[in-house]
């Protein structure tokens, strides 16, 4: 089933970061969008990727994610 999962993101402090974790996330496998808000420091990711390897592709693309649900 496709949900949305809203991740929180530390550590971004630009535009070019924002697409180094937009690109990390549409990356993963079932991620169908990804939208990162660099005010708000939040990740909106559609689709049905596990939550788990979300976080772990911020985690390799260099920044610190958690759910926030
Ligand atoms: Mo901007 Mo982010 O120059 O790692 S891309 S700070």
């Amino acid at each position: 089933m496709t949900e949305t999962i809203r991740l929180s993101i530390a550590g971004m402090t630009c535009a070019g970061c924002v697409s180094s974790v937009e690109k990390a996330l549409q990356s993963v496998a079932g991620v169908t969008t990804a939208h990162v808000n660099l005010a708000e420091r939040t990740a909106l990711v559609a689709g049905t990727a596990a939550p788990e390897q979300l976080l772990k592709a911020v985690k390799q693309a260099g920044y610190e994610a958690a759910i926030m649900q």
